[in-house]
């Protein structure tokens, strides 16, 4: 069945898997309160109850039998969160007893929801825009406060809002240029032509500060990737050990004791920093050990900041620079930051020269993994560089999904295609077009103009019940 045209009732269980206290089932659709009605027995009849209103009683199969004491919430539409009737019983926890209750419920010929499909439905009946209840979803795989906090001011509509003023802005710069066209006969004239492109760049701009969020959403959602890198023996694991405050790697003073990557997680300030420490890098002839250098080189790749330590009780040798050359260049292709972190400040040589400019790289501190000076500064400068460039923000929506990503920068791409179209002296007619493929793709991101099939996934990839 199509996705708009469903009307059905559906039911779930709401609750993750596995013994609790409560579970939650959740039935939604015009059926909801009469079926739920006749599989209950208490106080007072469901088909009279108010919305939003709680009810204690006995759930019961078709044959009478009880099953279980329940507490049944009622809500009514459009006062629900999908819109539609919807009631949600709460029995005692346990997938078994969960699971008998839907399937009492599906014998009446309710039908399984779709992962999502309570939330699709909030969608299609205007409960919330697209990017809303993508925030949902967001909402429930927040892992630290900061992605909860910005997956919370896009549930609120901070995004849509955002969208909409840009969507409203190119509609009218639309309606501008059919008005035009409609009284001159010559197309558009000068002074006209540079209104339009001059709000065409602004809008271009408005849209690239947005763009320019979207690293900083990855790390809110996933994690920043820290990836301890440099020549054995350094410090790599004494750091690791230092940053999550237990000995989790082995530490010693033969050179090429770690063999593997090892990745924790840490929180700083309540950004998540996923943290790799990894095999020393050097030529090798130990087949595990250059198997240890294959993946760290797969890690540095995909790393957001790659700590590169130096042991400062030795000198630099000449093949030690083309290292760290080597590593900023990977920085650079992956467009990833480099911090040199001069370890062991406790016992630095007194001939120890480095200077990080002369290496074309920005960040250089010393640190010590014994004394531990050094240690929360460079926390700190981990925390910065995940900040993003807030001068360049007009406020503080973060994007944090792809999809949106994806469909903003086609919008630009469409900007600037109408923009080119202008200055090239082709009909405004032509122009027209190119501002209706960029309101088509921001209609995209709220849910005006998306495809069936992207909403499809886009819910697909919910859990069941929500
Ligand atoms: N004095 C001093 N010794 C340190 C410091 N940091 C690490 N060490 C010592 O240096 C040696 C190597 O430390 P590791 O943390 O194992 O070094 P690594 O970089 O992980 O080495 P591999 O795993 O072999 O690549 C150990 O003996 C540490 O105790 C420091 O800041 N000062
Ligand atoms: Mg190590």
């Amino acid at each position: 069945m199509p996705l708009r045209q469903r009307h059905d009732t559906i039911a779930a269980i709401a609750t993750p898997v596995g013994e609790g206290g409560i579970s939650v089932i959740r039935v939604s659709g015009e059926k909801a309160i009469s079926l739920c009605n006749s599989l209950f027995s208490g106080g007072k009849s469901l088909l009279a109850a108010l919305s939003h209103t709680i009810h204690f009683g006995h759930f019961i199969d078709a044959n009478g039998k009880m099953i279980d004491e329940v507490l049944v919430s009622v809500f009514r539409a459009p006062h629900s969160y999908t819109g539609e009737d919807s009631v949600e019983i709460s029995c005692h926890g346990g997938m078994y007893l969960a699971n008998l209750v839907l399937s009492t419920i599906l014998r009446q010929g309710v039908r399984m929801a779709d992962p999502g499909e309570f939330t699709l439905r909030a969608f299609l009946n205007g409960q919330m825009d697209l990017t809303q209840a993508e925030a949902v979803a967001a909402l429930i795989h927040a892992k630290t406060e900061k992605s909860h906090t910005a997956s919370l001011a896009q549930l609120s509509g901070g995004l849509s809002m955002h969208i909409e003023a840009l969507r409203q802005s190119l509609i009218n710069l639309c309606s501008l240029l059919e008005l035009e066209l409609d009284f001159s006969q010559e197309g558009i004239g000068l002074t006209k032509q540079a209104d339009v492109v001059n709000h065409i760049d602004a809008s271009i701009t408005d849209i690239n500060d947005l763009l320019a969020t979207y690293s900083y959403g990855r790390i809110l959602r996933e994690g920043m990737k820290v990836v301890l890198t440099g020549k054995p023996n350094a410090g790599k694991s004494s750091l690791l050990n230092i940053l999550l405050r237990q000995d989790r790697a082995i530490v010693s003073e033969i050179p090429g004791t770690t063999r593997d990557v090892i990745e924790e997680n840490l929180s700083i300030n309540g950004l998540l920093i996923r943290l790799v420490d990894t095999a020393g890098i050097r030529e090798s002839t130990d087949m595990i050990e250059e198997e240890g250098v294959r993946r760290t080189h797969e890690q540095l790749e995909s790393a957001s900041v790659i700590v590169v330590l130096i042991d400062t009780s030795e000198l630099i040798s000449y093949i030690d620079k083309s290292l760290y050359k080597r590593l900023l260049e990977i920085s650079r292709r992956n467009k990833s930051t480099v911090i040199f972190l001069l370890n062991k400040s406790d016992i630095t040589h007194h001939d120890f020269k480095f200077n990080v400019n002369l290496l074309g790289s920005e960040f250089q501190m010393f640190v010590s993994c014994v004394t531990e000076s050094g240690i929360y500064e460079f926390k700190q400068k981990l925390f910065e560089i995940s900040l993003p460039n807030y001068d360049s923000l007009s406020n503080s929506i973060i994007l944090q999904n792809e999809r949106h990503k994806v469909a903003l920068e086609k919008t630009v791409e469409s900007l600037r295609l109408a923009r080119q179209t202008l200055t090239n002296g082709l009909s405004g007619d032509f122009v027209a077009v190119d501002l209706r493929a960029a309101l088509d793709y921001l209609g995209e991101i709220i849910g005006i103009t998306t495809p069936d099939d992207i909403l499809q996934n886009i819910f697909s990839k919910f859990c069941i019940g929500k």
